[in-house]
């Protein structure tokens, strides 16, 4: 992408609204821009990110065994009318009529519709278990949308459904989830710390929130500090083992919102091991049993010819939030400081003097080596714009290429996330930002 024929707009005042620093950045490098209130236009630089999350989110649900499907944002109230939840949801549900009149929403989530979908097929107890997620728009009219794509109105949600014929059974793919989850946020370069958490109008008796420290995070969370220094990706075993050692390592220790906060038993544990803090939720993960197949009568054929009525769970990440939260993460006063695995862009490259025959010839070629996960800033500003874009952008690798380096065939490769520059040949620079 050549930066003088690309749209990725930056603004160089802060923006009044903004109040916390990912929400702040977020605007100034043209990632999102508010259309109405907690409702966002993703722009170029923004969408790119918001896709590598959702394809980690993706390959980590595959490798669980979970299959992706897409299910619409606009739903029939006919289904939340059978499961009861039409009336209880409340304001946050955002209700609209179509030309006949019928009571139609946006989507805020989804166990409904997928019973629904999994009950016109499923007949007998070989169509169970399974696992079915999507990664689609959700609507809630929140009372305080806030914190730009954090507490948006209009977000990103990937939500799994699973479906099994046991309680037991069910446990196993909460676990699967669970194992996921850890997978998937560390991928991210996230440390995100299972907690005991309360269920809400999602229903059910076990439910775990993800959640990632941060000063500026919404929930009081009260966590053990030895949760802090756990390796989620320490050997585990495949997702058809028992995972139920693995999840007991992470929920045996105290983790808990606010809302679950046992003052009792946390004034037992050690003064060091305790650490309340804020932090914000990126997944929620609930087993609520047979809430929703029960009243809406899915049932299949059991082994013995008894009907069954299957135990479900959903399983909850919020994809757009996960952009602001990794920002929240990873920043400085200069800008955004992506890690590999999500940012928009790899590589950066900084022709500090377009026009000049050396500098041209040697950007081109690095560029031309680097392929799409590259931005080419070929404008004609001073290099001091660029450098504050770039690091604003916050590529995790520059190339900055000045005349009389590009004399002598040489680069300075800048690695955002430390900061460190050193001069290098071309080769070398590519090399390195292949990994
Ligand atoms: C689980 C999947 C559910 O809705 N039903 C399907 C369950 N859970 S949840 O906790 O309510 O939401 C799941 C995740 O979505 C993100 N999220 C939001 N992100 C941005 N703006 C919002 N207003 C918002 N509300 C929820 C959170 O990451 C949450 O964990």
């Amino acid at each position: 992408m050549r930066l003088s024929r690309a749209f990725l707009p930056t603004l160089k005042e802060t923006p009044a609204e903004a109040q916390i620093v990912s929400h702040r950045l977020m605007l100034r490098a043209g990632l999102v821009r508010q259309t109405s209130a907690g409702i966002y236009a993703w722009l170029p630089m923004g969408l790119r990110a918001l896709q590598k999350v959702g394809q980690i989110v993706r390959e980590e649900q595959d490798r669980a065994g979970a299959q992706e499907i897409l299910m619409p944002t606009i739903q029939s109230a006919e289904l939340w009318r059978q499961s009861g939840r039409y009336d209880a949801y409340g304001p946050e549900m955002l209700r609209l009529k179509d030309r006949h009149e019928r009571d139609m929403l946006f989507g805020p989530t989804n166990e409904e519709m997928v019973t629904d979908i999994f009950r016109s097929y499923a007949k007998s107890y070989r169509d169970l278990p399974r696992n079915l997620y999507h990664i689609q728009w959700k609507f809630r009219d929140e009372v305080r949308p806030r914190f730009g794509v954090m507490r948006g109105r209009e977000f990103l949600m990937k939500d799994a459904y699973s479906f099994d014929l046991t309680k037991e059974g069910a446990e196993h793919s909460y676990r699967q989830m669970f194992l996921a989850y850890l997978r998937t946020f560390a991928r991210m370069g996230l440390k995100a710390i299972p907690m005991r958490a309360d269920t809400g109008p999602i229903g059910g008796n076990l439910s775990h929130e993800f959640i990632i420290l941060a000063e500026t995070g919404e929930s009081q969370v009260f966590v053990s500090r030895t949760l802090l220094d756990m390796d989620p990706l320490a050997e585990a075993p495949d997702y058809d083992g028992d995972l139920k050692p693995l999840v007991e390592a992470w929920t045996s220790h105290y983790a808990a919102t606010d809302e679950m906060h046992e003052p009792l038993a946390w004034e037992k544990l050690p003064e060091a091991e305790r650490v309340s803090a804020r932090g914000i939720e990126v997944g929620h993960i609930f087993y609520f049993g047979t809430k929703y197949s029960a009243p809406m009568g899915l049932s299949v054929q059991g082994a013995d010819g008894q009907a069954v009525v299957p135990e479900m769970g959903s399983y909850g990440i919020g994809v757009s939030r996960l952009v602001g939260a990794i920002i929240e993460a990873n920043h400085d006063e200069a800008g955004i400081r992506w890690p590999d695995a999500v940012a928009p862009f790899r590589a950066a490259v900084l022709n500090l003097k377009p026009g000049d025959g050396a500098c041209d010839a040697l950007c081109d070629k690095i560029y031309a080596a680097l392929g799409a996960d590259a931005v080419y800033d070929d404008r004609a500003d001073r290099a001091g714009v660029k450098f504050a874009d770039a690091d604003l952008m916050g590529h995790p690798w520059q190339v900055i290429v000045g005349p009389r380096g590009a004399a002598a065939n040489k680069v300075e490769l800048k690695r955002r996330q430390t900061g460190e520059r050193h001069e290098v040949s071309p080769e070398d620079a590519l090399g390195k930002i292949r990994g």
